[in-house]
């Protein structure tokens, strides 16, 4: 296993991730993301993550590709929350009254500090940021770690700490976007998933959640049994109908790490991801980007090329009944895992 770095540009670095089977997961310092994770298959090279090739082309097309997302992902409705009895008021985006993603220019544009360690069992980079009391109206100075992993057994872990000295609140996740073609100019409709989950969060056309949960059974949303993306694309379901595709949270039936919560496999089902978390929900997001898809690696991407699977507590916790709880007190530190294993045809 081999870690190099490079200059990615903007001052920032690229680190290289290189397993003993010969799959590489790149990283960067700005917004902690992941930029590539290249595989081979059927004797290939595959990258199977949307990405950029410099640090500036994030800056200028999209800094949530691949980036850590916080201090908490998803809408916070009005940005309002309560915690330890104390009401909180953060800016909001004027456009619609609420704040996504911690606010804008979050952890995904901030230069988090780095470092690399190397045990027997994985090679790691470890990023650092301290979010100081009242950043985007936030309380607390907090102090984020997140490390990402690569091991033999191909696994991509992530590993999330962070502690605060005041009560806050803190859901953090990972925003990358799966494409098992390896070409963006491909939409995800013909992959297949598989989520272990019975209910999802109802959105608005905002969407926000509307605190309503619905069961899945006999709606586009049933991924119990693998089925190909493309059912939710065709229909005229008003959930998918509203957001252009997926952009829900998931309930998970189960979490841990015994058995996948979700896979995805490529339309040749050559390469599959199957995430495993300690998180109650994954947010499955499918880049319906529309007439905004960038430019990446020399080609235009397609609307709807890539899919995200977004392990969190789902947004609308704290407010909604049966929606979670993502407060964070002093007294005890934040730790949370999710692991992304890559099975492929070699
Ligand atoms: C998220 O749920 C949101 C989307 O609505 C948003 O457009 C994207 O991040 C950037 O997953």
């Amino acid at each position: 296993m081999e870690i190099t770095q490079k200059d990615f540009g903007e001052s920032t670095i690229l680190y290289s991730l290189t397993n003993n089977n010969g799959i590489t997961l790149c990283v960067s310092n700005l917004g902690a993301r992941i930029v590539d994770l290249i595989v081979s298959v059927a004797g290939e090279k595959r990258n199977i993550v949307l990405g950029f090739d410099s640090a500036k082309e994030y800056i200028e097309k999209d800094l949530y590709i691949g980036a850590t997302v916080g201090r908490v992902a998803g809408r916070i409705i009005k940005g309002q929350f309560t915690v330890n009895d104390k009401k909180y008021q953060l800016p909001v985006d004027p456009l619609n009254g609420n704040t996504l993603h911690g606010g804008a220019k979050s952890f995904e544009s901030r230069l988090w500090k780095s470092r690399t360690e190397e045990t027997e069992e994985r090679i790691s980079v470890i990023f650092t940021y301290e979010s100081p009391d009242q950043e985007h109206g936030f309380p607390g100075n907090l102090k984020a770690e997140v490390m990402y992993s690569l091991t033999n057994e191909d696994e991509w872990i992530i590993d999330y700490q962070a502690t605060t000295d005041q009560p806050t609140i803190y859901n953090p996740t990972n925003h990358v976007y799966f494409n098992l073609t390896g070409d963006v100019t491909k939409t995800v409709d013909q992959h297949s998933l598989f989520i272990d989950a019975d209910r999802f969060a109802v959105v608005d056309e905002m969407t926000s959640v509307t605190g309503e949960l619905r069961d899945v059974t006999d709606t586009p949303f049933d991924f119990r049994n693998n089925t190909s993306i493309e059912q939710v694309f065709k229909t005229n379901y008003k959930q998918n109908v509203m957001v252009d595709g997926l952009d829900h949270p998931f309930l998970l039936n189960q979490t841990g790490f015994e058995k996948p919560q979700a896979i995805v496999t490529s339309p040749k089902s050559d390469v599959s991801i199957e995430m495993y978390t300690d998180r109650p929900v994954v947010v499955v997001f499918t880049a319906q980007f529309g007439e905004n898809s960038p430019e990446m690696r020399g080609t235009k991407m397609v609307s709807h090329g890539g899919i995200a699977l977004e392990t969190q507590v789902s947004p609308g916790a704290g407010v909604f009944d049966g929606f979670g709880d993502i407060s964070l007190y002093p007294d005890r530190p934040f730790h949370s895992r999710t692991v992304y294993k890559i099975k492929r045809s070699l």
